[in-house]
């Protein structure tokens, strides 16, 4: 494949085309393109001799090695990206005159970037934290990018907040520890002390910090965007993404683990799936509210800490988002990438929302430091589709040669290029909202309400969630080493729901105190007087969204999902070869897993390919478990510690788990023994002995297979975690 050759008809693909570098086949060169004849040797006065200071071949190699490192970002460090492309299921005319939203045929190259928001480049994929979901559209138009998270609401209100939000919950400046976690005292001191984070730490500490897949997450605008259409008329527009796998997250002793196991699972799964052929994708959702609505709602559309109910403006899916392509290089594509919630194409324009437009300053000062300088628009990756003309020339690194005398406007030796464009020429008119206002510094009371949105989230989870989201908080603040801060946060969360501040307590081991102190911030006035506020009390009838509950997500596919089939010598082939077919027709992976690696030889005298020895995967990087039959398999993996511990933990995280043949013994060997096991019936037909418990002492069962799947299609099963604790 000769990769400086477009790739597909993708218009971004064709720009990157010419950027593309392939050594098959080439002399090996230094950067001033001379053939190097010894990469093995420094030039030296005699073989022993010291290296001589003329060697400009090892002077440009060491110096170029020196200077390969640039900044991270401050925030959102560690991610992974890939290349698709956007298509409207239907003109948006009446709200957008966006050209990419008009024509269905339109496919829009995309380039998205998913990350954590805390940790270090190196850190943890599965660090519990927000996730970032940023996606460069290359529109005929112009860059548009939709930075969003993977959590519709924000920690803070003001942008101002933003440093301190930052400092509070990155590593302790004296110790740098801990890395990528928000389970320290700064953050709870900071959060403690902030009433107007609580709906976003309903959101952060339930399972939506915890994805299974960055394909298997939501993406949210956060904050209420602008549609103009072509008459000029403004409407308030949020933005979602919906993932076509449903919506599923991985468990906190599954996510400590797979740390360790494999800090890359979500890069590695994005990337597989790609390679795969599993192109993952999204729909884009759009919430429209009229102008005349702004204010019909109990909390403020500019108020990055409140969603709009689902219930309440409903989420219309507008087209969908497919990557189809991982990036050619790391630091090319994904490092450099950078997006900004600035940049913006007519018939999109921003909102007074303060935290957003504090973001609209941050986000090119922030290139300037990590790129180096102003032209990071002509790194490739960022290089619009749509041509670029202007006046702006020079800087550190500039790539493009602008030709002729003039570079100001107005000019007439440049007879008058390049031009300004009318709105009816494209040109970017920005909305003419109407302000009548003093200039103040501070907040409004619409804003004040922190809590009422915290107990709906609270109170539209289900009880597994529930649970998940009050172990989470036991974790986190026991991490905390001062008591001062952690009995604050009980007093916070007493706040937003009672139940949820008392279950807190009690893993903490206090009591939630009788009288509740207000929780403090601070406001000023438009007289200028600092003064402290008080947040406004819940509200008392806040009801449910269903919505909210990661519960009632789309659970009819085992689409890419990863089947672990435990086996040793001797195992039973017919089951295994069946079982492995049904499952990859219905779009699973299966990957054999043995004491050992190489070769498995069966009881009928096949032979097995081993994909991975017990030694070097866990369950924790599966989504099930099969244990077919064949006496000697069976018997030489009840004599595995490791194979009875993979049942074990896949039972713990609620994971569907099947065994057909002497594979149930298997089963009955581990902790799971008889009283989690009916005996199968009278026919040894299967049997669901527990929730996502699959059995049959036939050798192979087409009903196993089919409930094996249905019951992987749950992704997991609650229930079984409230019941029954296993040591794993
Ligand atoms: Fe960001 N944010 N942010 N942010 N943000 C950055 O820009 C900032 C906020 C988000 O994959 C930085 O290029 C401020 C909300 C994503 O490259 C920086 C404020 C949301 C990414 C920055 C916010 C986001 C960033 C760091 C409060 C969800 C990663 C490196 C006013 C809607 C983009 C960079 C990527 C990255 C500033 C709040 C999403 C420093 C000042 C709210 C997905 O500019």
């Amino acid at each position: 494949m000769d990769k400086n050759k477009p790739q597909t008809n993708n218009a971004k693909d064709n720009d990157l085309a010419q950027f593309r570098e392939d050594s098959a086949g080439e002399y090996l060169t230094t950067n001033q393109g001379i053939r190097i004849n010894d990469d093995q040797n420094s030039l030296k006065a005699g073989a022993r001799g010291p290296s001589l200071l003329e060697d400009f071949i090892l002077r440009e190699k060491i110096t170029h090695f020196d200077h390969e490192r640039i900044p991270e970002r401050v925030v959102h460090a560690r991610g992974a990206a890939a290349h698709g492309y956007f298509q409207a299921y239907e003109s948006l005319a009446p709200y957008t005159k966006a050209k990419f939203l008009q024509e269905p045929s339109v496919k829009t190259p995309v380039f998205v970037r998913f990350s954590t928001v805390v940790g270090s480049r190196g850190s943890s994929d599965l660090a519990r934290d927000v996730r970032g979901f940023a996606v460069k559209f290359y529109t005929e138009e112009g860059n548009f990018d939709l930075v969003g998270n993977n959590i519709p609401v924000f920690f803070i209100q003001d942008a101002v907040k933003f440093p301190d939000l930052v400092h509070a919950i990155k590593p302790e400046p004296h110790n740098e520890i801990p890395q990528a976690a928000s389970a320290h005292d700064t953050f709870w001191d900071f959060v403690s002390l902030t009433p107007e984070s609580m709906h976003m730490i309903m959101w952060v500490m339930s399972d939506r910090a915890l994805p299974r897949s960055f394909r298997m997450m939501e993406g949210f605008g956060v904050h209420t965007f602008r549609f103009i259409n072509e008459q000029g008329i403004g409407r308030f527009v949020k933005f979602h993404w919906k993932p076509l796998l449903g919506l599923h997250s991985v468990v906190w002793d599954e996510a400590q683990k797979i740390s360790g196991q494999d800090p890359d699972f979500h890069r590695r799964d994005l990337w597989e799936a790609i390679e795969n052929g599993d192109y993952p994708e999204w729909e884009l959702g759009v919430q429209i509210v009229e102008e005349e609505d702004e204010h019909k709602f109990d909390f403020d559309l500019l108020d990055a800490t409140k969603i709009i109910p689902e219930e309440l403006v409903p989420v219309k899916r507008i087209g969908k988002l497919t990557l189809d392509r991982n990036p050619d290089n790391f630091f090319a594509e994904t490092e450099q990438v950078a997006f900004h919630p600035g940049h913006l194409v007519p018939g999109i324009d921003f909102t007074n929302d303060p935290l957003l437009q504090g973001r609209l300053f941050s986000y090119t000062d922030t290139q300037l430091i990590r790129l180096g300088g102003p032209n990071f628009h002509e790194i490739p990756i960022n290089r619009s589709v749509a041509p670029v003309h202007n006046n702006q020339r020079d800087g550190h690194m500039r790539q493009t040669i602008n030709r002729g005398r003039a570079s100001y406007e107005p000019n007439s030796i440049g007879r008058g290029c390049p031009m300004q464009a009318k709105a009816n020429r494209g040109g970017f008119v920005s909305y003419a909202e109407k302000i009548d206002a003093q200039k103040v510094r501070a907040r409004s009371e619409s804003f004040f309400d922190h809590f009422s949105q915290a107990a709906l989230f609270w109170n539209s989870q289900s009880d597994p969630e529930k649970e998940h989201l009050v172990e989470a908080l036991r974790f986190e603040l026991g991490k905390v080493e001062v008591p001062a801060i952690r009995e604050r946060m009980v007093g916070v969360l007493a706040h937003v729901d009672e139940t949820l501040a008392s279950r807190v307590a009690q893993g903490l081991g206090l009591n939630v105190p009788a009288k509740l102190d207000p929780p403090l911030n601070m406001n000023v006035p438009a007289d200028g007087d600092i003064q402290q506020f008080q947040p406004k009390p819940v509200k008392k009838s806040i009801g449910r969204s269903p919505a909210l509950s990661m519960a009632n997500t789309i659970k009819d596919t085992i689409k890419t999902r990863k089947v672990a089939i435990l086996v040793a010598d001797g195992f039973d082939d017919a089951a295994l070869s069946s079982m492995k077919q049904a499952l990859t027709a219905a779009g699973a992976q299966t990957k054999v897993i043995a004491p050992r690696l190489g070769f498995l030889n069966s009881a009928a005298g096949g032979q097995a390919k081993i994909d991975f020895s017990l030694l070097t995967v866990g369950s924790v990087l599966f989504d099930a478990v099969y244990v077919p039959g064949g006496e000697k398999s069976v018997e030489t993996l009840k004599g595995e510690a490791k194979a009875l511990h993979f049942i074990h933990e896949a039972y713990k995280h609620c994971k569907t788990i099947a065994a057909t043949g002497a594979g149930v013994d298997l089963l009955r060997t581990s902790y799971l023994g008889a009283d989690k096991l009916f005996e199968p019936n009278a026919e040894g037909d299967q049997r669901i002995a527990d929730e996502g418990v699959i059995i049959s002492r036939h050798a192979q069962s087409g009903n196993v297979v089919e409930a094996f799947i249905k019951a992987i299609a749950q992704h997991r099963h609650w229930s079984r975690e409230m019941k029954a604790q296993v040591p794993a």
